[in-house]
Parts: C-alpha cells; sequence; structure tokens
C-alpha cells in the first residue's frame, strides 16, 4: 500500500513527532507522568491521525520499527526531564498487540538502551489494551513479567470498554488502571458513570493498583474523582497534547 511506503519513508526523515499530555496527581496537581501519542506531519497531506496510520502499521509489521522509534524517542526525553528539576518524571506509551505477539522484538535491547541513558525502568510505562490479556499467550505473559522484573509499569488503557475483567489484572501483574473517557465524559453526582468510577478504583486500589482516568475536560469532572480516590487524571482540562517543547514550557511553569 501506498501510505505504507510513505510511513516506512517517515520514520527514517523526521516526520513522526510524538506529542505529550500530562499526567496529574489529583491530590497535589503534581504533573507526574506524561503519556506519549504519536503524530505524522506528512509534506503534502499534513497532519495524519494515528488513528489511520497505525492501523497501516500493525497489518504490514511497520508497528515493530514504529514501536521502537516511539520507546527510544519517549526515553530520550524522560532522560532530559528528569535531569531538568523532576527526577521521577515517566512517560507512557502506548504498544499495540502485535509489539508483543513478535517473538523476535526482544525486550533486553530496551534495558540496555535504558541503562545507557542511566534511567530506570520505571522511567517508562506501556499502555496495553484488554484484548490483549484476554487471548494472552505465554509471549505475551512472558514479556508483561519481563517489563515487571525490569520496573517497567504496565498500565491497561480504555479500561471498561472491553471485557474489565479485575481477575486479569490480578493475573498479569498490572500496575495501572486508566479508566476509558466514555465513563468521564458526562460524570455527575449521583450518576451511574460515578457508581462505575469508584469500584473501579476501590477495587483496583484493593488490588493495589493505581488508577488514572482520562478524559477530564471539566473542574467538575476532577473533584468528583478526587472525591472518589482516583490517583491521577489526564485531559484537556489539564492541557492537551502538546509537543515537545510546549510541554517542557508547560512543565517549567509547574515547579
Ligand atoms: O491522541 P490521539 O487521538 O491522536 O490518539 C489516537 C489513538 O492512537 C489512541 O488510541 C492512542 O492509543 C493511539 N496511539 C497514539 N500513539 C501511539 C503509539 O505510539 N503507538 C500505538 N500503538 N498507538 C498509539
Ligand atoms: O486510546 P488512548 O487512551 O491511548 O488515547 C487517548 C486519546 O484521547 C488521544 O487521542 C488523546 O488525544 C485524546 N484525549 C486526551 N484528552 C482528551 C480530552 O480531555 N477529551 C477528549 N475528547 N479527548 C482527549
Ligand atoms: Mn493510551
Ligand atoms: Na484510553
Amino acid at each position: 500500500r501506498q501510505l505504507a511506503n510513505e510511513l516506512r519513508l517517515a520514520l527514517n526523515s523526521n516526520q513522526l513527532q510524538l506529542h505529550y499530555q500530562p499526567i496529574v496527581e489529583l491530590a497535589t496537581g503534581n504533573m507526574a507522568k506524561a503519556e506519549a501519542l504519536i503524530r505524522w506531519q506528512h509534506p503534502v497531506l499534513g497532519m495524519i491521525s494515528p488513528v489511520e496510520f497505525v492501523p497501516v502499521a500493525e497489518e504490514t509489521g511497520i508497528i515493530i520499527e514504529l514501536g521502537d522509534w516511539v520507546f527510544h524517542q519517549a526515553a530520550r526525553q524522560a532522560a532530559q526531564w528528569r535531569k531538568l528539576n523532576h527526577p521521577d518524571f515517566q512517560i507512557s506509551i502506548n504498544k499495540s498487540p502485535q509489539q508483543f505477539r513478535d517473538k523476535g522484538n526482544d525486550i533486553s535491547q530496551w534495558l540496555d538502551h535504558l541503562r545507557s541513558l542511566g534511567l530506570p525502568g520505571q522511567a517508562i510505562a506501556v499502555e496495553i489494551t484488554e484484548g490483549l490479556l484476554l487471548d494472552a499467550s505465554t509471549t505475551v505473559t512472558d514479556k508483561l513479567l519481563e517489563f515487571r522484573d525490569a520496573g517497567i509499569e504496565v498500565s491497561l488503557d480504555d479500561f471498561g470498554t472491553g471485557y474489565s475483567s479485575l481477575s486479569y489484572i490480578k493475573k498479569f501483574h498490572v500496575d495501572n488502571i486508566k479508566i476509558d473517557q466514555s465513563f468521564v465524559r458526562n460524570l455527575k453526582p449521583d450518576s451511574e458513570d460515578l457508581a462505575v468510577c469508584e469500584a473501579i478504583i476501590v477495587m483496583a486500589h484493593k488490588l493495589g493498583l493505581k488508577v488514572v482516568a482520562e478524559g477530564i475536560e471539566t473542574n467538575e469532572q476532577r473533584a468528583l474523582l478526587a472525591a472518589a480516590g482516583c490517583d491521577y487524571g489526564q485531559g484537556n482540562l489539564f492541557s492537551m497534547p502538546l509537543p515537545v517543547e510546549k510541554f517542557k514550557t508547560l512543565l517549567s511553569s509547574q515547579e
């Protein structure tokens, strides 16, 4: 496919960038982490959404190379921000299920890279979706264990939209749950969505997990989630995903 060839080129010609969206500690307002979200600035077509090109990368196997690129960028960025007054800063990257099924894509290279940057595993978290755990082969299980052993946190993204089985979470050593934005969007006092969020938070905490609520756009949503004991929040109320320089300015303004 044409787009696949162009994506291969884009990887080697600076057309891809990571944007960063803060993940805020709700109790303190501290910007403790960020999620890295990939962007493609195409010379002719303009900005192409990952919703369009990530599936192409997955179908063609380019996702492996793309995933390595994302990891290297994110690690380098984490190293910089950790040196600039944010010693515990963590960057969360999204991983497609395909990146787990490829046996050749060994995480030992990633760990070597972290070591060469002087970074502990905690500098990076990987976001996976529930579907991955559902048809988990031993390859997937083994890779999640490798992450755990390396101190790389695992976050379950879009939680609540799939099977939401908490037994999986226990079995697979997930560190964080990200409540899907569909539960946050219409959050009101006494709403069913609030009941769902509260139940997720209580169960997650009993299993020793931290909770991130996604898609927070209003102070009311933030206050309801904070009152429910949610650990972290992410969404346009705090900031949209930003290019590196803008994110850095935001980070410095919080010092
Ligand atoms: O921020 P945005 O609306 O563009 O993100 C759209 C989707 O693209 C999200 O579901 C997000 O998880 C996914 N995505 C963004 N960056 C990456 C990436 O680096 N790898 C993978 N696999 N998915 C990504
Ligand atoms: O699927 P994943 O959770 O990785 O991707 C998060 C998606 O949500 C990205 O596309 C990101 O740009 C988008 N996003 C982040 N914050 C908000 C928000 O407050 N409102 C809306 N509508 N989308 C958001
Ligand atoms: Mn995500
Ligand atoms: Na999500």
